[in-house]
């Protein structure tokens, strides 16, 4: 079998010439053989023109030419999607802090390593990358100017497609679910849903949207039972369809004709917090009748938007689902942590099962273990990824110790 690692591109970028040729050697050892080495900035940009061949850059965050946050923001202006080891001989606090500058970047830091640099380190970070990872051509997000008339008839071919986000189960470390993600697949890559979901919503075209993904998931779900993997799945409902008396019984024909029992596959429709402010009087009769039918009801991007927790004494919601920022946040800010607590005890005493959303790192997914919460979601586990990779995503699927 090919090494996967061997396809990865990686960019090592340090100013000591030493460091360049044992990082370079250590790579190699790793199986590594597209390996670009450069002493600074400037020489790299000259060699590369753009960073898009680049799956991961190892850097040193200290060089004399241009420092390395500087360099983040010549990667976010080059919008890259790979993966970034930081290398320095800084303390600890300083290398966090880094590490934050980044992510407030929206850059991906797998991890950082002191110098001198540890060749098992190394190994550890990158192979959770290679795990976890997808390739950066299938990342590329194109902006897209969508038409209804092209939305419509992508519906009614069926081109849309369900792509699926693995959920593990904390005290185990079990795969038990996933977040279905609608994607638009197109010749050169794919549209995302923030660029087509409002318009949906707006043109009338959400529930024929969800039902088309629905009756593909479906297909999915049979199929990963059939390999002995039962997993729960979780859909992603717009507010508009909530609004809509008929959406209940729609729903229900429609997974009942595609065959999926909700006492035998667990299904779960999440709904965002911020749409949860405004008149709920149809929302509400509509939730109680899918609640009525086993059907798990959760508040997706929990912390966002919804100051009154007293409103959810009245909502027959089952599951509460931690926003990514709360997660992300609960490294740096000790409030953001206290809020965190006490909201994962308040969704225990109510019953409710709580999913924390967007771990990116080992730390955050211990830290959200520690504090019993439920299920976890995010990048450290798995980007979503095709119905067809699940069963080879889960075999390769290593619990955390
Ligand atoms: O990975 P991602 O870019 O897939 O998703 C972006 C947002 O789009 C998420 O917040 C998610 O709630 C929303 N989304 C994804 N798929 C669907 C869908 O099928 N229906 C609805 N209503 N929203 C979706
Ligand atoms: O529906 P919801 O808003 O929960 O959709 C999840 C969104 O978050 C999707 O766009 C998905 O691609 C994205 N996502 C999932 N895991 C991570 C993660 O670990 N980090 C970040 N930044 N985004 C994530
Ligand atoms: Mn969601």
């Amino acid at each position: 079998m090919m090494n996967p690692k061997s396809s990865l591109s990686v960019l090592v970028l340090d100013d000591d010439l030493f460091i360049l040729k044992t990082t370079h050697h250590a790579l190699t050892q790793l199986g590594f053989n597209n390996i670009i080495t450069a002493h600074s900035v400037h020489f790299a940009l000259e060699q590369l023109g753009h960073f898009e061949s680049i799956d991961i850059i190892l850097m040193d965050l200290n060089m004399p030419e241009t420092d390395g946050i500087e360099f983040f923001r010549t990667l976010e202006i080059h919008n890259f999607l790979g993966g970034i080891i930081l290398i320095s001989g800084e303390d600890e606090q300083t290398l966090a802090l880094a590490k934050d500058l980044a992510k407030a970047r929206k850059l991906n830091i797998i991890g950082t390593i002191a110098k001198p640099l540890n060749n098992r380190i190394l190994q550890t970070l990158l192979s959770q990358w290679a795990q976890s990872r997808t390739p950066v051509k299938e990342i590329v997000r194109r902006p897209t100017i969508v038409s209804q008339a092209d939305l419509q008839s992508a519906i009614d071919a069926g081109e849309l497609e369900p792509w699926f986000q693995p959920m593990i189960q904390l005290q185990t470390g079990e795969v038990t679910g996933v977040e279905m993600l609608a994607r638009w697949p197109k010749i050169d890559g794919y549209i995302y849903p923030d660029e087509f979901i409002p318009l949906a919503e707006a043109s009338g075209l959400i529930n024929p949207l969800t039902f088309l993904l629905i009756k593909k998931a479906s297909y999915w779900l049979g199929h990963w039972k059939k390999h002995g993997l039962h997993l729960r799945l979780a859909i992603n409902i717009s507010m508009n369809s909530l609004h809509d008396l008929d959406f209940p019984d729609q729903f229900i024909k429609t997974i009942s004709d595609a065959g999926v029992d909700p006492n035998d596959i667990p299904l779960t429709i999440e709904v965002t917090e911020s749409s949860l402010a405004e008149d709920l009087s149809t929302p509400l009769d509509n939730l109680l009748r899918l609640r009525m039918k086993k059907i798990g009801l959760s508040i997706d991007d929990f912390g966002t938007g919804w100051s009154n927790l007293t409103q959810l004494q009245g909502l027959p919601f089952t599951e509460l689902k931690l926003d990514l920022s709360f997660v992300q946040g609960a490294a740096t800010n000790s409030r953001t942590r206290t809020i965190l607590e006490s909201t994962v005890k308040m969704a225990k005493h109510m019953g409710m099962t709580t999913v924390a959303e967007g771990i990116e790192t080992k730390e955050e997914l211990e830290y959200i273990k520690g504090l019993g919460c439920d299920l976890a979601q995010g990048y450290f586990m798995a980007r979503p990824m095709p119905g067809g990779d699940i069963l080879n995503w889960t075999k390769n699927w290593k619990k955390p110790e």
